[in-house]
């Protein structure tokens, strides 16, 4: 689907968004790495192509919304912001710390770019339906994106937004799901089986679209764009990802919310770099 040029594009950003991620991590000491590392193909493909979006003006009113519901993975949205120029890149230094524009979890009245504060695992596609909503009832052609974890999908009220949003219609609600099948503590199967999870979405009323790969960006903007243009029901896009992808040594099961030092992620950096 993409172009040569495009598809390098995208996947320098994703570079870079790892790069600045780890570089978070590493001024910090430690943080939840590996579920900032699974959805970074997804960041990229949204902010380097498929959202509307202006840098420039973050709170543009026909802007696409994007609500990191999983707000742990915070790093690397951040990294993805200032890589478009919402922010400058210095500010990746701050994590967490006093003061900062960059709190651990996602925080809209922190950071410039974030649409919704997010960090307690199970609201942010309830915001996102109400925010895709109240956009549809204002005659907008604005998009919701929402990213949630598998792990994340064991709170119920996931399944009551769900259920409200296929009730409703609300086909401008695009949600993906970060089917790296880890968690906190261990396997999802093994935690709290969601499986089968494409069938249940799809039970609940959403059109569902399965991404095999969820780092590959021609599988990503395809089914991107599909959802973009579905109507008469929100729909979920199941992307298989790996927790911790693209960090040398993170590509392993415990990797949740681990420490980083300098020379951990300069090891990880000259090997996205190589
Ligand atoms: C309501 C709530 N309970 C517990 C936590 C602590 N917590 C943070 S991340 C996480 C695991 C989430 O798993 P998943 O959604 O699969 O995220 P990923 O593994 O992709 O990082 C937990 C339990 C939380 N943030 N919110």
């Amino acid at each position: 689907m993409y172009s040569e040029k495009k598809l390098q594009e995208l996947k320098e950003l994703a570079k870079n968004i790892r790069i600045q991620s780890l570089e978070q991590f590493a001024s910090r000491g430690f943080g939840h790495l590996g579920g900032a590392m699974s959805i970074v193909e997804i960041l990229a493909a949204l902010y380097g192509d498929q959202m509307r979006h202006d840098p420039k003006n973050p709170h543009w009113e026909d802007r696409d919304r994007l609500v990191c519901s999983k707000g742990h993975a915070g790093p690397s949205v951040y990294a993805a912001l200032a890589l478009c120029g919402y922010m400058p890149l210095s500010e990746m230094k701050t994590l967490n710390q006093e003061g900062t524009n960059l709190p651990s979890h996602c925080d809209m009245h922190r950071t410039p770019g974030i649409d919704v504060t997010t960090g307690s695992l199970g609201q942010g596609l309830s915001v996102s339906s109400g925010v895709a909503y109240g956009l549809k009832v204002q005659g907008k052609d604005s998009k919701v994106f929402c990213i949630v974890g598998d792990g994340e999908l064991q709170e119920g009220q996931n399944w009551e937004a769900m259920m409200n949003a296929a009730h409703k219609k609300i086909d401008n609600l695009i949600m993906f799901v970060d089917y790296n099948q880890m968690q906190l503590d261990g396997p999802v199967a093994q935690v709290d089986n969601i499986a089968d999870i494409n069938a249940k979405i799809a039970a609940f009323g959403w059109n569902v679209i399965d991404v095999a790969d969820g780092h590959d960006f021609d599988q990503l903007g395809e089914a991107i764009a599909a959802a973009k243009s579905h109507t008469g029901s929100p729909t979920a896009i199941v992307c298989h990802t790996l927790k911790g992808k693209g960090v040398v040594w993170a590509e392993t099961e415990w990797n949740h919310h681990i420490d980083v030092t300098r020379e951990a992620a300069d090891e990880a950096i000259a090997a996205l770099n190589a």
